[in-house]
């Protein structure tokens, strides 16, 4: 008798087996920034890509409160309204999800199945965190920063709030938002109602929703999502490295029409502009190159957006008929390049390989 492959349920058990149910149960729940949108400076709230590990907190405004302590000389608690009332900015910011591109590595880390679309760009509105952090009088000696969300839940066989920590001085970056706006508007409960941290920059693990609770701590934090989740690793074992800043990545728009079911683009004969954006949370974006059938030339860089957000760029393209295949590669000024290729790691964090879109055009 055939025995066939157990599809494997716990994030990092790596499989071949088609998609599962509970990948799929997760994929439906946290949806992707459909691709398209990426014409988009700002991505409307609700195309924004989600990722809740747990169940969405509905909570109320007017009780909610937020609590600084730990290891702080002055332990403070603030209501929406004060939060509201002191300084506020407005920073667009790109986030991406960590595992972003993690269901295009093989064998595939079971976990939500993202493909390219773990990302969006809003326009995030709050008060600036370090005053806060200044009020209430850190211990020199404390080292972390961590932040517990409203949501909780079971991972890793461990029951937890949705926790992460952020080391003193990453904290007390004058860009660190406890955001209550997203693009103009109350954020959406998907999104952290009423208060939620921005990390710019970073992955959006760092990001935290459903803000209640800001601990300084003297001792390095260890929850489930700082050291059993969100590393690169190779093993369940392997204590790896810690994802921090959003590695270099490009997508395009994928160009012409979708075929409904396989999504391959059909496109017409004659000259295409083809578009997308690129980012990278450890510098400015230096270049973005397009390849056609594997010919690599430079795209048309937009003027930068703030020190944040995803840069446009373009491509003219002179479509000939056939079959072709499209990819794009972004290079930031650290020199740091996307590869043309997956690399594996155990959970499958941070998979920024290059785009490829398949096209038919037609005479
Ligand atoms: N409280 C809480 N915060 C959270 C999460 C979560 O599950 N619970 N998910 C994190 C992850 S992994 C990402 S990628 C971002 C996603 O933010 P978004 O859903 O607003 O796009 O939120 C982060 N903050
Ligand atoms: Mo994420």
């Amino acid at each position: 008798m055939k025995t066939l492959p157990t599809p494997a349920t716990q994030p990092g058990a790596a499989t071949d087996v088609p998609i599962t149910p509970e990948e799929l149960q997760l994929a439906s729940r946290n949806h992707a920034m459909p691709l398209e949108m990426l014409t988009a400076a700002r991505t409307p709230a609700g195309m924004h890509y989600l990722l809740t590990h747990f169940d969405v907190p509905l909570i109320d405004a007017g009780a909610w409160r937020l609590r600084i302590g730990g290891a702080v000389r002055r332990p403070l608690e603030f209501s929406l309204a004060q939060l509201q009332a002191r300084e506020q900015r407005t920073l667009a910011v790109t986030l991406e999800c960590a595992g972003n591109g993690r269901s295009l590595i093989k064998p595939r880390p079971v976990s939500q199945p993202w493909i390219y679309g773990g990302v969006g760009t809003a326009d995030w509105t709050g008060t600036p965190l370090a005053p806060l952090l200044a009020e209430a009088g850190v211990d020199p000696e404390a080292v972390d920063v961590v932040f517990t969300g409203a949501d909780r839940g079971v991972q890793g066989g461990e029951e937890q709030s949705y926790a992460r920590s952020l080391k003193v001085s990453e904290a007390t970056s004058p860009d660190v938002l406890l955001a209550y706006a997203m693009n103009g508007a109350p954020l959406p409960p998907q999104h952290g109602f009423p208060v939620r941290l921005v990390v710019p920059g970073w992955y959006g693990m760092a990001s935290v929703k459903w803000l209640t609770g800001i601990e300084a701590s003297t001792f390095p934090y260890t929850g489930f999502q700082q050291m059993s989740s969100y590393r690169y690793n190779r093993s369940e074992t392997d204590p790896g490295e810690p994802v921090t800043r959003i590695k270099v990545r490009a997508l395009m728009v994928p160009p012409g029409i979708p075929d409904f079911m396989t999504r391959n683009r059909l496109v017409d004969a004659g000259p295409v502009l083809l578009r997308g954006r690129a980012w990278s949370g450890r510098a400015p974006i230096q270049q973005v190159k397009v390849a056609v059938d594997g010919v690599w030339s430079e795209a048309q860089l937009d003027p930068p957006d703030g020190e944040y957000a995803w840069r446009g760029w373009t491509f003219r393209w002179q479509a000939e008929p056939g079959g072709h295949q499209l990819r794009c590669q972004a290079m930031d000024a650290l020199g740091q390049v996307q590869p043309l290729e997956p690399e594996w790691n155990y959970l499958g964090m941070g998979n920024n390989a290059v785009q490829t879109v398949p096209v038919t055009v037609r005479p």
